[in-house]
């Protein structure tokens, strides 16, 4: 059996897109099975993997992505910002720790980094964060080869860099920057002997085609941690009234992804306020093994961690790190 957070993250052979497809399409409880028992030749069914977000730099973000509350270009509820003190950093992730979390997860709102003080600030987080015993992982947009480097020499262990959705699709959702971009910078991350976090938002008009497109990339690149979040929708953006998906797509794109990756963590990510608790069990069952834990995502709700613990002791899951 694997650990829970020790993948290697080797590329591998492109199912074909019609392979995906009828895998998305398969009978649900029969899916499930599949997944579950995969899950359990590869993982201890009972342990899940608990990440905490923090919000390092907020809003006023130059990009366009669709769903986001935090591009300047769309009028939303969130206030703008700066890249936070060193101490609030460690603070909070003392707080995480104590709350159960073994991973901490700081987002910038940028379109990239750049070389300076504030991206010297960033390295020194990862450090600090890092010596409270938490595996450390950033997201902060792209990054060049070097920029990679010096995170890992920080002491990053995984970097969060999603695809979002399958390629036909992206465009109709982000026009500031390219797949290509996102896979160049995935590439820069591997390199650097960090692990790849990379996964999508499922709710953003997409059919199950373009899941499937999402899913064949995602079995290419094999992230050590790929987190499935659900849209949660942001008044003031583009995709503020965009149809809810059934929580059934949620789980079969859990159970597709974890036939295809057997070895990968699955993060149920955003989107848990708005599941009950039976759609995250059967997450759950079709091979998710990670969540966000903390009552704040970056800017948009979670569920409180007294409704998580209540859910972990009805369900019979343990954090990954035990209290
Ligand atoms: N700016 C960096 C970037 O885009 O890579 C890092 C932060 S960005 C907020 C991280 C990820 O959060 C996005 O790639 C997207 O998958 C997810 N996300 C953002 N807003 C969301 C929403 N409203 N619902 C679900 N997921 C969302
Ligand atoms: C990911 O896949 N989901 C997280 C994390 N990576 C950075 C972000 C979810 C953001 C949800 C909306 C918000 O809090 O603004
Ligand atoms: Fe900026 Fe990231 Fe939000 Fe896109 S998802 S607008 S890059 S913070």
């Amino acid at each position: 059996m694997t650990s829970t957070s020790d993948h290697s993250s080797q590329s591998s052979s492109r199912p074909t897109l019609d392979s995906v497809v009828d895998l998305l399409g398969r009978p649900l409880l029969e899916l499930v099975f599949d997944a579950a028992s995969v899950h359990r030749q590869h993982h201890d069914p009972r342990v899940v993997q608990c990440s905490q977000l923090l919000s390092i730099k907020t809003g006023a973000c130059p990009e366009d992505c669709g769903y986001c509350a935090q591009s300047a270009r769309f009028s939303t509820a969130v206030e703008p910002e700066r890249l936070l003190d060193i101490e609030k950093v460690v603070a909070e992730a003392e707080k995480a720790k104590s709350g159960g979390a073994d991973r901490f997860c700081m987002g910038a709102a940028w379109r990239g980094v750049r070389n300076g003080p504030q991206f010297d600030r960033v390295l020194d987080m990862v450090s600090r964060v890092k010596a409270l015993g938490l595996e450390t992982c950033a997201t902060l947009g792209m990054l060049d080869g070097e920029q990679a480097n010096r995170l890992r020499e920080a002491g990053l262990d995984y970097y969060n860099h999603n695809l979002d959705t399958g390629r036909s699709h992206y465009a109709e959702v982000v026009t500031t920057r390219t797949y290509d971009d996102r896979l160049e910078t995935l590439g820069h991350v591997r390199d650097a002997g960090i692990n790849i976090c990379c996964g999508g938002i499922l709710g953003l008009g997409e059919d199950r085609r373009v899941r499937a497109e999402l899913l064949t990339e995602l079995a290419v690149i094999t992230p050590a941690s790929v987190p499935i979040n659900a849209l949660m929708p942001i008044e003031g953006t583009p995709l503020e009234n965009a149809k809810p998906l059934d929580w059934s797509e949620i789980v079969r794109t859990i159970a597709a992804t974890r036939l295809l990756i057997p070895t990968t963590v699955i993060r149920l990510s955003a989107g848990r306020t708005e599941l009950t608790e039976e759609a995250q069990a059967l997450c759950f069952l079709a091979g998710a093994n990670s969540i966000f834990v903390g009552d704040e995502l970056l800017t948009a709700p979670n569920p409180e961690p007294k409704s998580d613990a209540a859910l972990f002791d009805k369900l019979g899951l343990q954090p990954l790190r035990r209290q």
